[in-house]
């Protein structure tokens, strides 16, 4: 008897520590600019010149594809009020399904952010702990609330693209909000500083003009069958580390 409850507490032992996110896996270190790109779509800034690319080529949603069809690179940097993203994305159509941003969002085509500001992981669909913006063509920007409702958080995220044939060119600036944002009286963003971790995780919904997304490519390996977990579950998340 004894022996049976010491085993069932050693499981459940490994399912509780199993869900706590590995801090230290899948980290990037992100360099530090002084002054903030201009958000045009167009990576003119000499900064992203020295900055490495960073693939988008984790299926997560869909059947495999064509080079053509989709693929995805991107370039980090940071400054104590945001985030910024250098994006390249080709899509051979782009396609936004529904006009209404907050109605079936996921099956348009958009640019998805994971953020969790503490580096924390653990579940986030019905809560602030983390977030999953989804940035459409238009610059709309969703996530669920507290309430379980879709919502816009258009402060949290600003975005620009350029597109020449079937490669488009986005910049993105992400000002990073705690799980504690939306109960002071102003916006406050984080203030960003050296050494801080953030959660991190990139990806694209790719329709082309099917009913529902054919795609969803991340940036972040997910082991396990379902993939499709970032929206819920910050635990999947990589790791940014700020670098002065
Ligand atoms: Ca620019
Ligand atoms: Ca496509
Ligand atoms: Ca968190
Ligand atoms: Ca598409």
């Amino acid at each position: 008897m004894k022996t049976t409850l010491l085993l069932v507490f050693l499981i459940m032992l490994c399912a509780c520590s199993a869900v706590h996110k590995k801090q230290d896996t899948q980290i990037t270190e992100v360099i530090h600019i002084e002054t903030a790109p201009v958000l045009d779509g167009k990576a003119m800034e000499n900064f992203w010149n020295l900055i490495e690319w960073q693939s988008i080529d984790q299926n997560w949603i869909g059947g495999p594809y064509e080079h053509e069809d989709f693929n995805g690179k991107y370039k980090l940097a940071w400054n104590e009020n945001a985030l910024y993203i250098l994006l390249e994305i080709t899509d051979d159509v782009l396609y936004d399904k529904n006009e209404d941003p907050l109605k079936l969002w996921w099956n348009d085509d958009c640019v998805e952010i994971f953020i969790d500001e503490d580096n924390s992981g653990g579940l986030h669909q019905f809560n602030y702990n983390a977030f999953a913006y989804h940035v459409a063509l238009d610059g709309n920007v969703v996530d669920i609330t507290e309430e379980e409702e879709p919502a816009l958080f258009n402060e949290h995220v600003t975005s620009a693209h350029t597109t020449e044939g079937n490669l488009s060119t986005w910049e993105l600036e992400v000002k990073i909000f705690d799980e504690d944002f939306y109960k002071k009286k102003v916006l406050e963003p984080t203030i960003l500083k050296p050494d801080k971790k953030i959660g991190f995780a990139l990806a694209y919904c790719d329709n082309d003009q099917s009913v529902e997304r054919e795609n969803f490519i991340g940036s972040i390996f997910v082991p396990g069958e379902d993939k499709n977990q970032g929206w819920i579950n910050a635990d999947i998340f990589g790791t940014l580390v700020l670098k002065k």
